[in-house]
């Protein structure tokens, strides 16, 4: 039922998780992986000679590159290492079932040949269409594609941060106007994308439109029936962001996580809307920086930790890679995909499909559920020197034996030691990737 305690116009279009196939499939996907390539990619975060620690996407910014000079970049783009097949294979074999690409960072260069800009792959020595072969590479490995979309420009004349004068709200009406064409051209031309994933909207200038992003719901929902929107898009008649004034989710799903996760024990509240959250490998480098040694890089299993934690949550998780200005992925990141592919390609069915258990957590790891089984998955990684793994189960919930997945011969012992408290015996061992774990239970009286 829709709260509707303030009179909306342009609040959320319904209430409560979506239920359709496009949303089912959505869901199901749960690994994802991000890319963002732009004009960023050919200084890699290194201007004059001189390193700049901060993202390098935001670099025009941090090294104060006058706009005809960063624009005058599109002129090198030629990536010529570029083969969208081998991109395709690399997500396969990751496990990733969507890819989420950015047609159109902060800079405003755009990765198709846009009719409404000249600031576009048409114009640089590269000349072709980039998101062209990368949807049609991707779909062929049977992996959904999904936009990106920065509102925020720092190459349009018409962009503005603020409505502040009778001028700004012509000159940014202009600019809503090329935005919405843009989008209705991306959703019109690509008509296998499966989702909008808006970024760069906290301005007030957007949020004094809120208006506008309702209708740019509408609109891609009505060009791309089953198409999916992020809550980042929505503001609504208040300004008010993601929630809207009657704390409704506008969009599909909420997509605020970014570089964080929810907390497992105390933001279990999350499980009951979709959601995504996405993350870097360095700290905070979203496009190809070429020093990595500027802040932590994660390892594999920090990154796969997070992918089950997120799964365990009834998440998404949306991995970032950031290709270089030729092209090819940076050898960190090809080494980051095997690790994580190959616990994927064993392991794969505790993540895809899976969602919360409405289990404790423990301190052993995560558990994760096959939708409408009666199958938890326990993915251990911390392997206790017990020997001994504790589970504790919801009222009614009774445990019937418990395996290695990839050894579902030999049975664990399960030692109910109280009610709705088990202890499940294992080998004492040192591992050093997380093991998956398989519980059959039943629902007794
Ligand atoms: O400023 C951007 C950043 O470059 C990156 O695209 C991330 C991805 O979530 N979004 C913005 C910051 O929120």
């Amino acid at each position: 039922k829709k709260n509707s305690a303030i009179p909306l116009q342009y609040g959320a279009q319904y209430s409560g998780k979506r239920t359709d196939d496009a949303m089912n499939k959505w869901r199901s996907n749960r690994f994802g992986q991000f890319i963002h390539w732009g004009l960023y990619a050919i200084p890699g975060g290194v201007w004059n000679g001189k390193t700049y620690n901060y993202a390098a996407e935001f670099l025009k910014a941090s090294a104060n590159v006058p706009s005809a000079t960063w624009d005058s970049l599109m002129y090198q783009f030629n990536p010529v290492k570029f083969d969208a097949k081998q991109w395709a294979k690399m997500a396969k074999k990751m496990g990733v079932k969507y890819m989420t690409i950015t047609t159109k960072h902060h800079e405003g260069f755009c990765l198709w040949p846009s009719k409404y800009t000249d600031f576009s792959v048409a114009g640089s020595p590269y000349k072709k269409d980039i998101l062209k072969q990368l949807v049609e590479a991707y779909n062929a490995e049977g992996i959904d594609v999904n936009f990106y979309y920065s509102v925020l420009d720092w190459h349009h004349p018409d962009w503005r941060n603020d409505i502040k004068s009778p001028q700004d709200s012509v000159a940014f009406k202009r600019y809503l106007d090329f935005a919405y064409n843009q989008l209705k051209e991306l959703a019109t031309n690509y008509p296998t994308v499966k989702a909008f994933w808006f970024d760069g909207t906290w301005d007030n200038s957007v949020k004094k439109n809120g208006k506008w992003t309702y209708e740019v719901e509408k609109m891609l929902k009505e060009v791309s029936p089953g198409v999916i929107v992020n809550s980042r898009l929505r503001a609504d008649d208040y300004g008010k962001r993601h929630k809207d004034s009657n704390g409704q989710l506008m969009g599909d799903y909420e997509s605020g996580y970014e570089r964080r996760l929810p907390d497992p024990v105390t933001d279990t509240a999350v499980t009951r809307w979709d959601w995504e959250a996405c993350m870097t490998i360095p700290e905070n480098q979203w496009g190809y920086h070429k020093d990595w040694t500027v802040s932590h890089v994660k390892s594999p299993l920090e990154l796969l930790e997070m992918l089950v934690h997120t799964t365990s949550m009834g998440g998404n998780f949306l991995l970032n890679f950031g290709p270089t200005g030729n092209g090819d992925f940076r050898k960190e990141e090809l080494d980051i995909a095997t690790v994580i592919g190959n616990w994927m390609g064993k392991y794969g069915d505790a993540i895809w499909n899976c969602d919360y258990a409405g289990m404790k957590k423990e301190d052993w790891g995560y558990y994760t559920k096959k939708k409408n089984s009666n199958q938890l998955n326990m993915v251990v990684f911390n392997w206790p020197s017990s020997g001994l793994l504790k589970v504790r189960t919801p009222r009614g919930m009774v445990l019937d034996k418990a395996s290695f997945v990839d050894a579902k011969g030999n049975a664990l012992k399960v030692e109910e030691i109280a009610d709705n408290q088990y202890l499940i015996q294992v080998p004492v061992k040192l591992y050093t990737s997380p093991q998956v774990i398989q519980v059959d239970f039943h629902q007794g009286a």
